[in-house]
C-alpha cells in the first residue's frame, strides 16, 4: 500500500526546478552584508519588468510598529536590523520576524525597499561590491525564468529572522478573506482531466474556499508545497491554506490520469499559478501529482515548480 514516501515518488519523470533549490544553498554560504546586497541588486535587476503590488493596509498592519521603530533609527541601527535578519542573529526584530507568516514578512521587505528608496532607511551602499561568490549567485539568479526568480528571493526572505524553537501554532498571519461567493466562481475546465475532485481542487483554491477544500483530502492526507517536506494530515493542511495561500490563481492546462496500485488513481496537471504579490505579470509553471483513494480523496499532491516551460507538455501518451 502507499505511504507517504512512495506517494511522493509518482510521476517520476517530472522535471522540477533544481535551480531554486541550488542557488539558495549557495546563498546561504554568504556574509549577512553580502546577501542583503545580493538581494537588493536582483530585487533592482527584477523591477525593471515586474512590479510587485502594494501589500494592502491590512496584510501590513502587523509588520507596521515594527517598521515604525526601524524608522525612528539611525542609519547605522537599521543596517545592523537588517544584517542581524539576515544573519538569523538572536536580536529582538529577528525574533519577532521569525513568527511572521511568509506574506508578512514579504509585505515587510517590500516597504523597507520603498523606504530604501526614498532615502528613509538605510540603502546599500551606492559603491558596494559584492564578493566573487556573491556576484556569481546573482549572475544565476539573473538567468534563470521569472517564476524561479521570485521563488529563489521569496526562500531568501522565509528563511531569515531568528527562529529557535520554530513553534508552527504561534504564526501570526494577515486576516483570512471571505470565500468568492458561488455565483462569482469560475468552472474550471482541464483537457484531458474529467475527475471531480481535481477540477473541485482548483476550483475551491481559486474562491478561497479552504473549509470546503479540506473536505476532498483523506484525514491522515498530505500536501508538497514546492522545495518543502509535506505536510500531513487535515489540520495542518487547512492551518496552512489558511495561512499562506489566499488568492492565488491556479490555471490549470491540461493532465492525464491512470489508475495505480490498490484501487488508487494517479492524476497528473500541468499550468501556471499566479500569487497576488504580481498578479498577471507572473505565471509560474508548475505540476500538480495528486494520487487518490478509491473514493477520490486526496491522499497526496504534490506541486512542484517545474524546470522549463518545455515540461507543462509532459502529459503521458497525449
Ligand atoms: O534583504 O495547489 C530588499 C500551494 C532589501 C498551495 C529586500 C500552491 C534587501 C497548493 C531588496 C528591499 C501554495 C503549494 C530584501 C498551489 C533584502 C497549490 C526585499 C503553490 C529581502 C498551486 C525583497 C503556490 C522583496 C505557489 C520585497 C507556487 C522581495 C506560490 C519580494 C508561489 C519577493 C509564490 C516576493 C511565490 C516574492 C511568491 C513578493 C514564489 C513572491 C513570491
Amino acid at each position: 500500500m502507499f505511504t507517504i514516501d512512495k506517494a511522493a515518488q509518482i510521476f517520476p519523470d517530472t522535471r522540477t526546478a533544481d535551480a531554486v533549490p541550488a542557488i539558495t544553498a549557495r546563498y546561504k554560504l554568504l556574509s549577512a552584508e553580502d546577501q542583503l546586497a545580493l538581494i537588493w541588486f536582483a530585487y533592482l535587476e527584477m523591477g525593471r519588468t515586474i512590479t510587485v503590488a502594494a501589500p494592502g493596509a491590512a496584510r501590513m498592519a502587523i509588520a507596521q510598529p515594527t517598521l515604525d521603530e526601524i524608522t525612528g533609527m539611525s542609519f547605522s541601527e537599521q543596517s545592523r536590523v537588517m544584517c542581524d535578519l539576515a544573519g538569523k542573529v538572536d536580536a529582538p526584530i529577528s525574533k519577532r520576524y521569525a513568527f511572521w507568516s511568509i506574506n508578512v514578512k514579504l509585505g515587510f521587505w517590500y516597504e523597507l525597499g520603498e523606504l530604501m528608496r526614498q532615502g528613509k532607511v538605510a540603502p546599500i551602499p551606492d559603491g558596494y561590491k559584492l564578493s566573487s561568490n556573491a556576484n556569481a549567485v546573482l549572475e544565476s539568479v539573473k538567468k534563470v525564468e521569472q517564476g524561479q526568480q521570485i521563488s529563489i528571493l521569496r526562500n531568501f526572505v522565509v528563511d531569515m529572522g531568528f527562529d529557535p524553537d520554530n513553534d508552527d501554532s504561534a504564526i501570526v498571519s494577515e486576516p483570512i478573506v471571505d470565500p468568492t461567493p458561488s455565483e462569482a466562481r469560475e468552472k474550471v475546465f482541464i483537457p484531458g482531466v474529467l475527475n471531480q475532485t481535481v477540477l473541485d481542487y482548483m476550483e475551491l483554491l481559486n474562491s478561497n474556499d479552504f473549509d470546503a477544500l479540506i473536505k476532498l483530502f483523506l484525514s491522515d492526507g498530505a500536501l508538497q508545497p514546492p522545495f518543502q517536506r509535506p505536510i500531513v494530515g487535515t489540520d495542518a493542511i487547512l492551518k496552512f491554506f489558511k495561512r499562506d495561500c489566499q488568492n492565488l490563481k491556479l490555471i490549470p492546462k491540461g493532465g492525464y490520469g491512470e489508475p495505480t496500485d490498490g484501487g488508487f488513481n494517479q492524476i497528473k496537471v500541468t499550468g501556471q499559478v499566479q500569487t497576488p504579490w504580481f498578479g498577471g505579470e507572473v505565471g509560474m509553471n508548475v505540476a500538480w501529482r495528486f494520487l487518490l483513494d478509491e473514493n477520490d480523496k486526496i491522499y497526496f499532491v504534490a506541486i512542484d515548480l517545474l524546470a522549463s516551460p518545455a515540461e507543462l507538455l509532459k502529459l503521458g501518451g497525449s
